[in-house]
């Protein structure tokens, strides 16, 4: 069977989340082909030589036209608030595509490590034993998860962050660039963490902490 997948969004993190695609067309045994993606406007120009098929409105008849079978919500910006890429998931979902999981070659996944569909874990990532991720999780640029964490469903952990063991992040979350969690902390749905905090004590649902310690 051929995959034929449909990114879901056309900017800066589409590009990333495009070339991680084409690595794994070439370095997996998968037969993987990125058809192309949706985006605000369907007037958006190629991405790394993958062209805009139209808006999120046309999926339902670019499944057929396009030969479709499943989709990477490929939105990372988490500006105006909401849950869009919580949202783009269901509708994706809803149109009848199924969620792809999008690993770079280059990560480093411990065979204990499980990783529910639709999520992507970019290049140079590490995910250590008995780390739980949720669908449609972005693991960004050499993020590192270590032993037992649990990742709730839409969360984003940006490049570099670093998550020591047995941390609980829960859905939506969004962890900044660099950001460092200890131990066994707790981060509430919702909640942000600023790029560079250093998180050591729980954090409630929604809040938005920053510094050292963050807070
Ligand atoms: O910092 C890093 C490594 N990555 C950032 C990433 C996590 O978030 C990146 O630098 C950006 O800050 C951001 O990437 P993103 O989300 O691609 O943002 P931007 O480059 O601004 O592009 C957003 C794209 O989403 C635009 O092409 C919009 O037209 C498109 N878009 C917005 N709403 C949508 C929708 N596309 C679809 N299909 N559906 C929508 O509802």
């Amino acid at each position: 069977m051929t995959v034929r997948v449909v990114c879901i969004g056309g900017g800066g993190h589409a590009a990333v989340v495009i070339d991680s695609l084409q690595e794994m067309a070439r370095n997996s045994g998968v037969n993987l082909e990125v058809a192309g993606f949706t985006d605000a406007t369907d007037k958006a120009l190629p991405i790394l030589g993958v062209p805009c098929l139209g808006t999120d409105a046309d999926l339902r008849s670019l499944i057929s036209r396009e030969r479709l079978t499943h989709f990477i919500v490929a939105v990372g910006s988490i500006k105006g608030g909401g849950n869009l890429r919580a949202q783009l998931f269901s509708l994706a979902e809803a149109a009848g595509l199924v969620p792809f999981t999008v690993i770079h070659p280059s990560s480093i996944i411990a065979g204990s490590a499980r990783i529910a569909c639709g999520s992507v874990v970019m290049a140079g990532a590490v995910i250590q034993p008995r780390v739980q991720v949720g669908q449609n999780v972005i693991v960004n640029t050499r993020a590192s998860l270590d032993h037992d964490c649990c990742i709730g469903h839409h969360a984003h952990v940006a490049p570099g962050a670093i998550v020591l063991g047995g941390v609980v992040i829960d859905d939506s979350c969004h962890i900044g660039a660099g950001a460092i969690i200890l131990q066994n902390v707790r981060i509430g749905r919702g909640a942000t963490i600023a790029a560079g905090g250093t998180v050591v004590r729980d954090v409630a649902d929604g809040a938005v902490v920053k510094g050292t310690p963050a807070r």
